[in-house]
């Protein structure tokens, strides 16, 4: 029976076609480039959780004291405003730092139900399991899947205000220009009145910036390598690791914090079957990790239709958690 099964060809999902059309139409441009939201596999995730925890990485410590510190006044100028609200969370994660205004949020008296989106079903099962014991009555909705599908599948209970959370800096990942065609598009899926709560890190002195993308023990260029590791594994491809340069970069005019992998020799990579040439030096784009001004969070805001209503800071003003107002 097994040697059977395995002579048949693996099934081809839905999920590995979209992987190689992306994965190749992203290395056949010029610049090539691959997408970061790959990144995170079982052995991304874990590298990611690695990552956290570095010294050089300070995003994850700033904004977990803003959500320790200041989550009551968080939900206290959102009660100002509406009195029953659902909360939905775009890309939860493990809510390690989510978890502090959701009791506050029961405390407050505001409203019980929780739609935690991620892409990853791992982490939305263990939310639904672990959850609702560490916040008695708080009413777990988990949606598996891509933001903005599952936030239309969230929907608006009548009479309920919504307040969308896009915390730790996930909007870096998109340019400025992506960035304001996703927020808008949050947008239109809110009523007026409804609020964003959004994470983004701070242009601030370029060295800690470079620092926290270039860690002394390797996490952040394995993170990188990873993806061509996936790639070998998912796609039936052949990159040789050590055959590639992690190369982290921050320009602090624009605030653009981007990593690439660049070939260290002339060599050829099968991927599913096509051929992809790489000369050398020749760089892969990887990642963009933006990092904004006060004033271009403002302007942000306005140009996808919120109003600003209150910053929260860390202490050293490295990170903002900014609500807006639909
Ligand atoms: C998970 C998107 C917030 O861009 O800072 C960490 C991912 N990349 N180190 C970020 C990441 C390299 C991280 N975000």
């Amino acid at each position: 029976m097994r040697s059977v099964t395995a002579t048949l060809a693996a099934p081809v999902s839905k999920a590995r076609q979209a992987f190689l059309r992306d994965v190749l139409e992203g290395l056949q441009s010029q610049p090539k480039r691959l997408q970061s939201k790959y990144f995170y596999d079982a052995a991304g995730d874990a590298l990611f959780q690695q990552i956290m925890h570095c010294p050089e990485y300070y995003l994850t410590r700033c904004e977990m004291e803003i959500l320790e510190t200041q989550s009551a006044a968080i939900v206290s100028a959102i009660r100002a405003v509406a009195s029953q609200a659902d909360l939905v969370e775009l890309g939860a994660g493990d809510a390690s730092k989510s978890i502090h205004l959701l009791r506050e949020w029961m405390r407050a008296g505001i409203g019980n139900r929780y739609y935690p989106i991620d892409i990853s079903g791992n982490i939305i099962r263990h939310l639904q399991d672990t959850l609702p014991e560490q916040i008695p009555g708080l009413d777990v909705q988990g949606l598996n899947g891509e933001y903005m599908e599952m936030l239309a599948r969230s929907g608006q209970t009548p009479g309920r205000a919504r307040v969308v959370m896009f915390m730790g800096s996930s909007i870096g990942n998109f340019t400025p220009e992506e960035a304001m065609g996703f927020l808008s598009e949050v947008r239109r899926q809110l009523r007026p009145g409804d609020f964003l709560l959004i994470g983004f890190d701070l242009q601030k002195n370029p060295r800690l910036i470079l620092d926290a993308y270039n860690d002394r023990q390797g996490f952040t260029r394995d993170f990188n390598l990873n993806l061509l590791t996936r790639i070998n594994r998912e796609l039936d491809a052949d990159f040789q690791r050590h055959h590639f340069l992690h190369y982290p970069t921050y320009d602090p005019s624009t605030g653009a914090c981007k990593s690439f992998l660049v070939s260290l020799r002339d060599q050829a990579v099968h991927i599913g079957g096509s051929i992809i040439r790489f000369r050398k030096d020749e760089p892969i784009y990887m990642e963009i990790s933006q990092k904004y001004t006060p004033d271009g969070i403002r302007e942000m805001a306005s140009s996808c239709g919120f109003a600003p209503v209150k910053n929260f800071t860390d202490d050293k003003n490295w990170f903002v958690d900014a609500l807006w107002q639909a």
